[in-house]
């Protein structure tokens, strides 16, 4: 069978259930992966289709060791597990070697222990049983819902509540606007991004703002620009040299999707930026500037080779929804805010700490300032930031970590 799954020039994964966030949604299996693969029976009906299991690996277990904290709101276990995961991430060796790494910087003596338990034994008991349990799956279900932090599905899983369905027909439970989009849409956006997706949407909107203004310029940020194949969203950067006109750019744009008829559902955030405010210390804070939150309706013909579907399970529709995020800042932030938004997110999180502690600046996506000169330093372009802070420009690929 092993020999069989070596052969098979692509293999997709349908349905693993919660196991692995990184193999879900259909997604080729890599040929490391494969490694890991055990084919455990054949589907009785169909037996091209083969129901497998796949041993976590390290960095997958660290993320549901930090979503299982984070669930429980005890954000230090949570981050000191990202952090391991992204550590590990960046380490050039392949992960039978990672021996090695316990000599690697971020690793604790729990991520330690979790990582050469799974060395040793192919998984992890503690990461096994947090998958089982009845709470992680259920408020792993109700946060994969658009709009449903980690305080509403607690709520919702002490309320006795299993299922979304469960939610949908409680008459307690009563949805803000954007929990009601996230269920309508929840099939689609719970699905990943793919890069081919990205850029048709980029393209949607660039044409859009160009309609507007022919100076709107839109980039694509977040983790496409790192150059990822796949993402939960798509986030773009969109701005002007006109002067205090960006947020109006912005919501024309939106209008101009409605009118187009591919806005399904926009949570638009006005400006609350103010130009004296120094850089926060808060990593978690969103910025200040304009942003909208919204779904946005794909059609198959503008994705070069179809929007993604779960493999074999055509719906008839030739569309599907996508979530996308739009934040607007005044030109001269421009640099600050495409540095911030493009992640990830434990990059933007030891740039700041760099900042803070090695260089007694602070740094986040409205600006950088120096405390020993009390004043701001300029950017033009993520170039000029870095050069600030004395370090090496970084690709936005190798910010992945
Ligand atoms: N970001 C930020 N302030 C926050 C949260 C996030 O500036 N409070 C930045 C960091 C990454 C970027 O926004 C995009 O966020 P996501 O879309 O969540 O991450 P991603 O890297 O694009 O990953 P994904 O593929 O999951 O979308
Ligand atoms: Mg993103």
């Amino acid at each position: 069978r092993r020999q069989a799954l070596n052969n098979l020039p692509t293999l997709h994964v349908l349905d693993i259930g919660w196991f692995t966030d990184s193999m879900r949604e259909g997604r080729p299996v890599t040929l490391e992966a494969r490694h890991h693969i055990q084919v455990t029976h054949f589907h009785r009906h169909h037996p091209f289709i083969l129901y497998i299991s796949i041993y976590v690996c390290v960095c997958d277990a660290f993320e549901v060791m930090a979503e299982s904290y984070e669930f429980s709101q005890c954000d230090g276990q949570c981050l000191a597990f990202r952090r391991a995961a992204s550590v590990l991430k960046s380490v050039p060796w392949p992960v039978e070697r990672l021996g090695a790494a316990t000599r690697l910087p971020c690793l604790g003596e729990h991520t330690r222990a979790v990582m050469e338990e799974i060395l040793q034994c192919g998984r992890s008991f503690e990461v096994e049983k947090i998958l089982c349990n009845d709470r992680y799956q259920r408020l792993k279900l109700f946060t994969s819902v658009f709009g449903v932090g980690p305080k509403t599905a607690e709520k919702w899983h002490r309320g006795g509540l299993r299922t979304l369905n469960d939610a949908l027909e409680d008459p307690g439970v009563e949805l803000n606007s954007m929990q009601k989009a996230g269920f309508r849409h929840h099939g689609d956006i719970s699905r990943a991004v793919s890069r081919a997706e990205a850029l048709a949407l980029g393209e949607i909107l660039h044409q859009a703002a160009l309609g507007i203004s022919a100076h709107a310029v839109l980039v694509l940020t977040g983790g496409f620009r790192r150059g990822k194949e796949f993402g939960h969203d798509v986030d773009f950067l969109l701005s002007t040299p006109e002067q205090g006109k960006e947020e109006t750019l912005l919501l024309s744009l939106v209008d101009s999707l409605r009118r187009q008829g591919i806005l399904l559902y926009c949570d638009h955030h006005p400006s609350t930026f103010d130009i004296n405010n120094l850089p926060g210390v808060s990593f978690e804070a969103m910025d200040h500037f304009a942003k909208s939150f919204l779904i946005l309706r794909l059609e198959d013909r503008q994705v070069e080779g179809g929007v993604q579907r779960p493999e074999g399970q055509h719906d008839g529709r030739s569309w599907r929804a996508v979530r996308v995020d739009v934040v607007a800042p005044p030109m001269e932030r421009y640099a600050f805010t495409l540095l911030g938004w493009t992640g990830s997110r434990q990059f933007e999180r030891d740039l700041r700490r760099f900042a803070r502690k090695e260089k007694r600046m602070l740094l986040d996506n409205h600006g950088l300032w120096d405390k020993t000169k009390k004043e701001f330093l300029p950017a033009e372009r993520e170039e000029d930031i870095f050069a600030h802070l004395g370090l090496e420009y970084l690709e936005p690929q190798l910010r992945n970590a």
